[in-house]
């Protein structure tokens, strides 16, 4: 706690701001330019445990990271939409689920140049139940560091694959913040519901899944946004909120930049969350994430 900075991560974050605004860069990003960069320095001490599982898990992560792009063919291929095949090739490369949305400059973090490729093509990348289960713990550290890996490769497959058709495309997988925030991007394409425990909750994987996505110009198709009742299941539901060890996880909606949404309060969640090996216990926890009772949560939810 000697590093915890004055400013309060939930006034970074703009907790109680009626105006909508794009969000500030909070944490995985370049130390030096962040109030909390001295404790992301701290968790990646923290967390080299000495475990082997982990070092060789985000060797290979940072192996990935580190694989060029195919190069650019001078001849675009032309099709008047991308949409079937752009998904085929993430499914193929590994992607559990696909969407695709338009890019918008209200999900780049303030002070960072918006992308200029117009469309978002979201990947989900569902992570091992029985190794997340064990929240917090080094397996379910390798399991999410192998995961960031899956999700970047399959972004990678996909970018260089529009490249070598003659279509520039910029892959991203995290585990960094990067310029934007993907969460919107993924609700807007259709992947899932946002959860009372401020992540997203996807149909099949529930909350145990990740992210990653790859930004392009070549003509898309928008997705439509998915409900499926998961918010209304949330507000009912209270696994998370007493899972959470520091209590991070609110009773009710907040007002963040402009909208009443499930907001989780950062100055509980750090803390926990660095000393914890990326904590995840939300996670892992939430009935959607189990195997059979997600599904047929879902199932019922639909019906109803
Ligand atoms: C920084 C970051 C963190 C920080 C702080 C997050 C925060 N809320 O302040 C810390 C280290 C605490 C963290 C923890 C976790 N994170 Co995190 N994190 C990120 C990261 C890199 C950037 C997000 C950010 O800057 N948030 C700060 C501001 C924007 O937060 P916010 O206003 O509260 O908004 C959050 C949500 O409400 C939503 N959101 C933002 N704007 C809007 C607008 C609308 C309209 C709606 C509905 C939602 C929404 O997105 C934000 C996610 O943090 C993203 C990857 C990315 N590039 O997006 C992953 C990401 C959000 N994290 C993820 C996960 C899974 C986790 C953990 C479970 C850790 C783990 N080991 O897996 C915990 C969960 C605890 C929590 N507090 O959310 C996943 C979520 C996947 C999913 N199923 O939804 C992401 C997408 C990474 C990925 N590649 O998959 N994380
Ligand atoms: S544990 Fe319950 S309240 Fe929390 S996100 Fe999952 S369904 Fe929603
Ligand atoms: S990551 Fe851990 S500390 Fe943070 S909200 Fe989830 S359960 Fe709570």
């Amino acid at each position: 706690m000697s590093h915890w900075p004055r400013t309060s991560g939930n006034a970074i974050n703009g907790v109680g701001e009626p105006a909508p605004r794009r969000p500030s860069p909070i944490y995985w990003h370049d130390p030096d330019s962040t109030p909390h960069g001295p404790l992301q320095r701290w968790f990646y001490q923290r967390s080299n445990t000495g475990d082997p599982e982990v070092a060789a898990a985000r060797a290979e992560r940072q192996r990935v990271i580190d694989l060029p792009l195919a190069p650019l063919a001078e001849v675009p291929e032309q099709r008047a939409d991308w949409s079937d095949e752009v998904k085929r090739i993430a499914r193929e490369a590994g992607a559990d689920d696909v969407g695709i949305t338009a890019m918008r400059a209200d999900y780049v973090f303030a002070g960072l140049d918006v992308p200029p490729q117009r469309w978002m093509i979201v990947i989900a990348v569902g992570q091992d139940y029985e190794a997340m289960r064990s929240a917090p713990s080094s397996r379910a550290l390798v399991e999410v560091t192998r995961q960031y890996a899956r999700g970047t490769r399959i972004a990678k497959a996909l970018a260089s694959w529009l490249r070598e058709r003659g279509h520039d495309a910029f892959p991203y997988g995290g585990p960094m913040a990067g310029s934007f925030i993907l969460i919107p991007g993924a609700l807007a394409a259709g992947l899932g519901e946002l959860g009372r425990h401020g992540s997203m909750i996807h149909p099949r994987f529930g909350s145990n899944f990740r992210l990653a996505c790859v930004l392009t110009d070549v003509p898309l198709t928008a997705d439509q946004p998915t409900t499926f009742g998961a918010d209304d299941f949330c507000s009912n539901c209270r696994v998370c909120i007493e899972a959470c060890p520091p209590a991070a996880i609110l009773e009710d909606k907040q007002l963040v930049r402009g909208e009443q949404r499930w907001y989780v309060d950062f100055d509980k969640c750090l803390p926990y969350f660095n000393e914890n090996l990326g904590c995840a216990l939300c996670l892992a926890v939430c009935p959607f994430s189990r195997p059979e009772i997600g599904a047929n949560l879902v199932a019922k939810l639909r019906r109803r």
